[in-house]
């Protein structure tokens, strides 16, 4: 085990006890471990990636104070606090995150046992569940005091500035890359209608921001083992005031894809228009009423923008060299941003039928 990661489990309590320490998880932003005590249990230990959270002890009060808020919520409502919110668990010294010699921001949390972290749905069941998750915790954050979170990625779902970073990084161009991805690139720029929508809807005060998670990935919930429902919203680094058309957007992003993200055989990808439904039903049975009318009928646009918007953010890093998202293999970038173009031209055909289902709920 290397010594800088020595300093960081010295830090908590019953590192004599600590038999099992082993990488976790398939998050692509920070490093994810689990640790194992004898006698004790688990705990998640993780590394926050500070390239892409430059101000990681901001994120760090931001994540106290929501993680706090959601433990009383939780509690009231008559839940379990300990296994339906992320809790931080703090150092010897007190503190919800421990800054390293290296300048490194590191932060432990409970693990949640007997739970189950999905790469794909395998249900509509289990969609309808995560639609419902994502949809509550909207619902428990509503009356969280805005004024008090930093916006830890300035513009970070805003698609018209991805837009012109991605038009940067076709300019700097710094590996000779793009003469290879040139189809890739202008299905994007001839969509770039698409980059205005929100930010439009925002200046009109059609919709209005609230607090949301931002990054809904199905691999963002844990579901419980035997009953299999939703349990607990995790991976908080990104929440901040935004438009619920993205968090419903991003889910069915990833969720509602017959294929992987980053499936390599693009006859695997596509809409499951069963799956758009049973999310759009959780989703809007938990947060509905506190939605108007445009917020709802705009909400399959904004599965087609969060796809547009990572699309053109893999597709730019694979551009740039691979430095945002961590990749696994060669052309990893390049593979993902290709199951985006598939599936915002699948949803392109689909546009009628996702649009009935969502005003159904009017
Ligand atoms: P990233 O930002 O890199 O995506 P996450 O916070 O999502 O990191 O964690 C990566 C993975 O680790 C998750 O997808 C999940 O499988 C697992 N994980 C994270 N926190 C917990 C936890 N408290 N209990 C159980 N598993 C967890
Ligand atoms: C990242 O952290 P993770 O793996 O859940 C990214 C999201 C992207 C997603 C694409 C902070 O999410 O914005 O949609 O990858 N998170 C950040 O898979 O950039
Ligand atoms: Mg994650």
């Amino acid at each position: 085990m290397k010594s800088s990661i020595i300093e960081v489990l010295q830090q908590y309590d019953n590192f004599a006890e600590l038999k099992e320490f082993s990488e976790y998880g398939n998050g692509h932003i920070n490093d994810t471990y689990l640790l194992d005590y004898e006698g004790i249990g688990k705990i998640i230990l993780q590394k926050i990636n500070k390239s892409i959270f430059k101000e990681p002890k901001k994120l760090m009060e931001n994540i106290a104070l929501v993680t706090s808020f959601l433990r009383d919520k939780i509690e009231k409502n008559g839940g379990d606090p300990d296994r339906e919110t992320l809790n931080l668990i703090k150092t010897k010294d007190g503190q919800s995150f421990y800054e390293d010699s290296k300048g490194d921001i590191w932060r432990a949390y409970n693990f949640i046992s007997d739970t189950i972290c999905y790469e794909q749905v395998t249900n509509a069941k289990e969609f309808y569940e995560s639609g419902f998750a994502f949809g509550n915790f909207q619902n428990l954050l509503a009356d969280f005091p805005v004024n008090k979170l930093s916006e830890v990625i300035k513009n970070f779902h805003n698609t018209e500035d991805r837009f012109v970073t991605f038009k940067a990084q076709i300019n700097e161009d710094p590996l000779g890359r793009v003469k290879d991805v040139k189809e890739e690139i202008d299905f994007f720029l001839n969509r770039e209608e698409y980059t205005h929508i929100f930010n439009r809807a925002l200046a009109n005060n059609e919709i209005s921001l609230k607090v949301t998670h931002n990054d809904t990935k199905l691999n963002n919930i844990l579901f419980d083992k035997d009953t299999k429902k939703a349990l607990c919203v995790i991976d908080l680094d990104t929440i901040m005031p935004g438009v619920a058309a993205f968090d419903f957007g991003d889910s069915i992003r990833f969720g509602a894809n017959k294929g992987l993200e980053d499936e390599p055989d693009l006859s695997k990808v596509g809409l499951d228009i069963e799956l758009f439904e049973a999310f759009t039903r959780g989703f809007l049975e938990a947060c509905g009423k506190s939605l108007n009318k445009r917020e709802i009928e705009i909400l399959h646009m904004g599965a087609i923008v969060m796809t547009y918007e990572c699309g053109i953010r893999f597709l730019g890093d694979y551009i740039a060299g691979d430095k945002y998202f961590k990749i696994a293999r060669e052309n990893h970038n390049l593979d993902r941003a290709r199951t985006q173009i598939k599936l915002i031209s699948d949803m392109e055909e689909h546009i009628e039928e996702m649009k009935k289902i969502v005003e159904k709920y009017i």
